[in-house]
C-alpha cells in the first residue's frame, strides 16, 4: 500500500475535553505523520460546505452548528495506507458502536459530538485537504 494523505480534525468536544495531544498522539504512535495543522473557529458556510454532501439529511442544521460551536484543529496526515489506518483509529461514527481503544469509544459519547473527522476516499481526501490548506501550507518530511 502506497503512502498517502488523509484530512483529520479533531472536532469541537474533543478539543473543549483537552484532548487534542492525546489524539494527536494516537496518529503518531500508529506511524502517521502530522505534515499541516491548524486551529480554526468554522464560521456556517465552511461547515456547511465541507459537509455539503449531507445537505438534505435531517442532521444537517445541527451537524452545522455543533462544528461551529467551538474550535477545531484540522490536520494533513501522512503515512501507509493513511485512510483506512486514521479511520480505524477513529472506530465507527457512533461512538456506541465503536470498537474498544479508538478515538470515538473513548472521546466521545453521542453520533452527533464524536470527536473526530476522517477522510474515508481517495477522492475525499483530495477534495477535504484541498477545503483547508493550500500546498504551501503542507510540509512533507
Ligand atoms: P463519518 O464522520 O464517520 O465519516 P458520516 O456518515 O460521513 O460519518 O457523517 C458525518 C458526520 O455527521 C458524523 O461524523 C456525525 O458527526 C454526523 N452524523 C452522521 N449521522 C448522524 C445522525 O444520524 N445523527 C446525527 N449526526 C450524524
Amino acid at each position: 500500500m502506497a503512502t498517502q494523505r488523509t484530512l483529520s480534525i479533531i472536532k469541537p468536544d474533543a478539543v473543549a475535553k483537552n484532548a487534542i495531544g492525546e489524539i494527536i498522539s494516537r496518529f503518531e504512535k500508529a506511524d502517521l505523520q502530522v505534515v499541516a495543522a491548524k486551529m480554526l473557529k468554522l464560521d456556517d458556510d465552511k461547515a456547511g460546505g465541507f459537509y455539503a454532501e449531507h445537505k438534505e439529511r435531517p442532521f444537517f442544521k445541527d451537524l452545522v452548528g455543533f462544528m461551529t460551536s467551538g474550535p477545531v484543529v484540522v490536520q494533513v496526515l501522512e503515512g501507509e495506507d493513511a485512510i483506512a489506518k486514521n479511520r480505524e483509529l477513529m472506530g465507527a461514527t457512533n461512538p456506541k458502536e465503536a470498537a474498544p481503544g479508538t478515538i470515538r469509544a473513548d472521546f466521545a459519547e453521542t453520533i452527533d459530538a464524536n470527536a473526530v473527522h476522517g477522510s474515508d476516499s481517495p477522492e475525499s481526501a483530495e477534495r477535504e485537504i484541498a477545503y483547508f490548506f493550500g500546498a504551501d501550507e503542507i510540509c512533507p518530511r
